[in-house]
């Protein structure tokens, strides 16, 4: 989402929170839309009257029901308590607050008609087509902002109230990472903040960055608890992963409970782990493909050299012998006889799952 030049200079609105001493926190970031993974992992969670929700940003985009999750949200917040920090996904409440500009028009038609870089319809694509408003190149945008300045007052109020980080007696809350010094965007939106991160007096809790993303060999997407540097970060790439997770994170406690939307089995007959094993993944998924089957094929990954077969259709794209991958790993899990796992896919070489947030391959037999 594109900042403004003042976003990019503005400090970030912190807002100050007394909980009271021992309030137990269940913090959720990057939802992106997929409200069913919300509600799943709210029902597997079972809130107390008593506990905090804090939604760590990025609400929005890319999943398939922004808008949907935002009201859920809303309402949510209307019987429990509820606090959100703006992500880097979050704040279009600017469609419609910032005087009109060419070069900030012209992205939003790029967003609209190009449905957010092929994610699909997000928050304004889908206010604009709930009130029968049509998308196209020579859309009225003038017109489409004052309908949804018209329709959606309470939810861009929502938007506008969110601040950058929420700081709690004992902990911080941000999407990218703590560095209110270099402004309100940067909170929002900091790559691989674990890798810049210093340690800060409070516990910091941050979402924005998969988690998967900080390993090399394994497809991990629970929550890494830093003590070093007193971080959490714990966005479970939902959405954004094919086979991503929602996690929530349990403060005081530092627990958590993920959720996917897959079916669950139990494992039948016991494995082994994999000797040796990689993940290929975003922005490091070039290989060159050395045969090819009907349904696998073999690759070999350009920066590492390491060999593996994958699902014919993990090719992302291809220019002869060249492709990209999507993420993808040959990581034989560890599982014992009655493991209960979530099953992504079935295949004719055993089944991709996942078993405690971590993805790899079984080929034993399944049973319910
Ligand atoms: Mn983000």
């Amino acid at each position: 989402m594109k900042p403004t030049p003042l976003l990019m200079t503005a400090p970030p609105v912190i807002r100050r929170l007394r909980l009271g001493p021992g309030r137990r926190i269940a913090a959720i970031s990057d939802v992106h839309g997929q409200l069913d993974y919300l509600k799943g992992l709210l029902a597997k969670c079972a809130l107390g009257d008593g506990d905090v929700l804090i939604f760590v940003g990025d609400l929005l985009e890319k999943g398939p029901d922004s808008l949907g999750t935002l009201r859920y949200v809303m309402e949510l917040s209307r019987r429990r308590e509820v606090y959100a920090v703006c992500g880097n996904c979050d704040f279009w409440q600017n469609f419609c607050d910032l005087p009109d500009d060419p070069e900030q028009d012209a992205f939003y038609l790029r967003y609209l008609v190009g449905r957010n870089r092929g994610w699909g319809d997000g928050l304004i694509a889908q206010m604009l087509r709930e009130q029968g408003i049509a998308i196209s190149p020579a859309m009225d945008l003038a017109a489409a902002k004052a309908a949804v300045r018209d329709h959606y007052g309470p939810e861009l109020d929502f938007l506008r109230a969110l601040p950058h980080i929420i700081e709690t007696e004992d902990y911080v809350f941000v999407h990218g990472g703590y560095v209110p010094e270099k402004g309100a965007f940067a909170c929002m939106k900091l790559d691989r903040y674990r890798d810049v991160a210093k340690p800060h007096e409070k516990w910091t809790v941050v979402g924005h960055w998969p988690l998967v993303l900080y390993h090399e060999d394994i497809t991990d997407a629970r929550p890494i608890i830093d003590r070093d540097l007193k971080l959490v970060s714990i966005d479970g790439g939902c959405v954004l992963k094919d086979d991503g997770q929602l996690n929530a994170f349990f403060l005081p406690d530092m627990t958590w409970i993920g959720y996917d939307g897959f079916p669950t089995a139990r494992v039948k007959t016991a494995q082994a782990e994999s000797p040796r094993h990689w993940y290929i993944r975003h922005g490091d998924n070039a290989v060159k493909i050395l045969s090819e089957g009907e349904e696998f094929c073999r690759v070999r990954h350009l920066r590492t050299g390491y060999e593996m077969d994958v699902p014919v259709d993990h090719i992302l794209t291809r220019d002869g012998d060249r492709a990209t991958v999507n993420d993808v790993t040959d990581y034989r899990l560890p599982l014992e006889a009655g493991d209960r796992i979530s099953v992504v896919r079935k295949t004719s070489r055993g089944y991709m799952c996942k078993k405690d947030g971590i993805s790899g391959w079984y080929d034993g037999q399944l049973e319910d």
